[in-house]
């Protein structure tokens, strides 16, 4: 009788969770996503949570169903006639089961994953990737465009900002060095190369190229949603928290304009 009240509770329970995390998925549970790299991230979230809500609720239905169930009525400690040492079935199940969710989700979304990063590595997948080199020094992101041969993306008050084209598959290529302190090209510190709303990070380490692969799949920008900038997510030194810098995905057109007038600032 108890085996059966408890499944009951345990499915409504495992029910609500499910709703609730489903609610939850309509409101998205990254703070805001615009890249097919976040979207993947959010689906694994989603996939993990969804198999662990019934785990979850299975322990704590447990636990509140035998603390009310089986409360003693006296002061007096009295013995259960029924007195079990361990119950191997139970045992059993819980093992196994715990070790097949931990394979299920090395395989998937973990393994899986990566090798949806490295598919997107393929050269062949980027023939026509907008490359733009990051250079982070202390503390400050400069983006160019050699494509475009723009140097120094910047706005209007010289500050460095990054623009997108949307539907585009972007290589950053990613390097930590000071351009204007060159004497010294490995003086630099670790920096980490995070956009939110991308759902990536990638650490940048002095002496090192590395490369982080984006699908920009929205118009959007940093005066939409403040994580849609590039921000340090590494420690580097007291600029560290300001050493951050817009992002703006605009249309092609858009895109193609903003080219012609760094080009001009360029040559100012
Ligand atoms: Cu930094």
């Amino acid at each position: 009788m108890d085996l059966l009240w408890f499944t009951i509770i345990w499915v409504i329970v495992s029910l609500l969770g499910e709703w609730g995390l489903h609610a939850l998925e309509h409101l998205g549970l990254y703070y805001y996503t615009a890249s097919a790299q976040a979207i993947a991230g959010e689906k694994a979230v989603a996939f993990i949570l969804t198999v662990l809500v019934p785990v979850i609720s299975f322990v704590i239905v447990l636990l509140v169903y035998n603390a009310i169930r089986f409360r003693s009525r006296s002061n007096k400690p009295i013995l259960s006639r029924h007195q079990f040492r361990d119950n191997k079935l139970f045992i059993g199940s819980w093992v196994i089961l715990s070790i097949a969710l931990n394979i299920l989700f090395f395989v998937h979304p973990s393994a899986s994953a990566v090798e949806q990063m490295f598919n997107s590595e393929e050269a062949r997948f980027n023939r026509n990737d907008l490359v733009v080199n990051v250079t982070a020094r202390q503390w400050e992101w400069i983006f160019s465009y050699p494509q475009y041969g723009i140097q120094y993306a910047q706005d209007t008050n010289g500050n460095s900002t990054l623009y997108l084209p949307v539907n585009r598959n972007v290589r950053f290529v990613l390097r930590s060095y000071d351009p204007y302190h060159t004497y010294a090209p490995y003086i630099g510190v670790i920096h980490d190369f995070w956009v939110p709303a991308f759902g990536l990070k990638q650490d940048i380490i002095p002496g090192e190229t590395r490369y982080e692969y984006v699908h920009t799949n929205k118009i959007t920008s940093y005066d939409v949603d403040p994580m849609v900038r590039v921000q340090c997510a590494e420690v580097c030194g007291p600029g560290h928290p300001y050493m951050e810098a817009p992002v703006h995905v605009v249309s092609q057109t858009d895109f193609a304009k903003w080219i012609q007038v760094q080009k001009k600032l360029q040559q100012s």
